[in-house]
């Protein structure tokens, strides 16, 4: 049985499309909470965070002096957020937080790190997410988090929460990346970042592919799930704003996560970037339910 917070993220600010504010609804409305609690769970539904500003999204996308696209309104959701995340792990209780765009994870991981000593990521993302300011060829911050996790760029969003570098670079695994810009292959060779692509997904299979993420991080004292639900294949997940063909598929994902949901370790989790505007009859957020369920443990019989 797991404590769990369920925490709605409904930030679109990190990239330009609309809808993704409304994910965590699409996915409420899917029955997250009752299916979590029938599994057994303590749930607890925290509903929405908001920032200070009067809406989620932008029409606008106003960049700053740093080609940083939205930038003070994701600085402020993000110190947001991590007040949030901050507030269920003095709870005892485990953060789960539902996007919303991207760019969300670094208020979350910027609490959940605040907590742990040596803490680890699990990233599973058709996209490596480590651009920073420098190297961005968007401007849009939900291709940044890992970089600003890793102290890279913009300073105000790197001392999110609180000062300084979040993670270790060992400390990292990216999982199911099909769509590295140039800047992130440069970054990810030079720190010797733990990365395994769709060809290794294709090759090894997703369960072995997990399984060595899990040694990788195996003297972690936490782990933090961040799941984006482009890391699957656009046929499974067409809600989503950056979709890649070639992704991962729903069965092997959820025998992933369910070797996954065994490990003592995992601390914290965040389910991102479901756009209710771009699905196809509420599929993504319907799926994006059944990944939730074997995040903490669903048996067949
Ligand atoms: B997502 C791109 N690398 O930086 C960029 O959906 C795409 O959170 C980022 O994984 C995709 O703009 C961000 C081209
Ligand atoms: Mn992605
Ligand atoms: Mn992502
Ligand atoms: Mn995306």
């Amino acid at each position: 049985m797991v404590k769990i917070d369920i925490i709605g993220a409904p930030t679109a600010f990190g990239q330009p499309k609309l809808g993704v504010s409304l994910g965590p609804d699409a996915v409420r409305f899917s029955g997250l909470e009752e299916n979590l609690k029938s599994l057994g769970h303590d749930v607890s539904d925290l509903g929405n965070v908001y920032g200070n500003y009067k809406t989620v999204y932008r029409k606008d996308n106003v960049k700053d002096g740093q080609g940083l696209i939205n930038f003070d309104e994701v600085r402020d959701f993000s110190e947001h957020l991590s007040q949030a995340v901050d507030n269920t792990l003095k709870n005892k209780r485990f953060p789960f937080v539902i996007g919303g765009d991207h760019s969300l994870s670094i208020g979350s991981v910027s609490a959940v790190s605040h907590h742990y000593s040596n803490l680890g990521v699990l990233w599973i993302d058709a996209h490596g997410d480590i651009n920073s300011s420098d190297t961005s060829p968007s401007g849009n911050i939900h291709g940044m988090p890992l970089g600003v996790l890793l102290g890279e760029g913009n300073e105000a969003l790197v001392n999110i929460n609180h000062k300084g570098a979040k993670l270790k670079h060992e400390n990292i695994v990216l999982v199911g990346v099909r769509d590295l810009d140039a800047g992130e292959k440069a970054y990810i060779k030079k720190h010797g970042i733990k990365c395994y692509t769709m060809s290794d997904v294709a090759r090894l299979g997703l369960d072995t592919v997990i399984t060595k993420a899990l040694k990788h991080l195996q003297e972690c004292d936490g782990i933090h799930l961040s799941l984006d639900v482009d890391s699957l294949d656009p046929m499974e997940m067409p809600g989503t704003g950056t979709k890649v063909d070639g992704g991962i598929f729903l069965s092997d994902m959820l025998l992933a996560l369910n070797i996954l949901s065994k490990t003592e370790q995992l601390v914290s989790a965040d389910l991102v970037e479901v756009n209710p505007l771009l699905d196809n009859r509420n599929k993504t957020a319907v799926k994006a339910v059944t990944l939730a369920e074997y995040i903490f443990g669903q048996s067949q019989i």
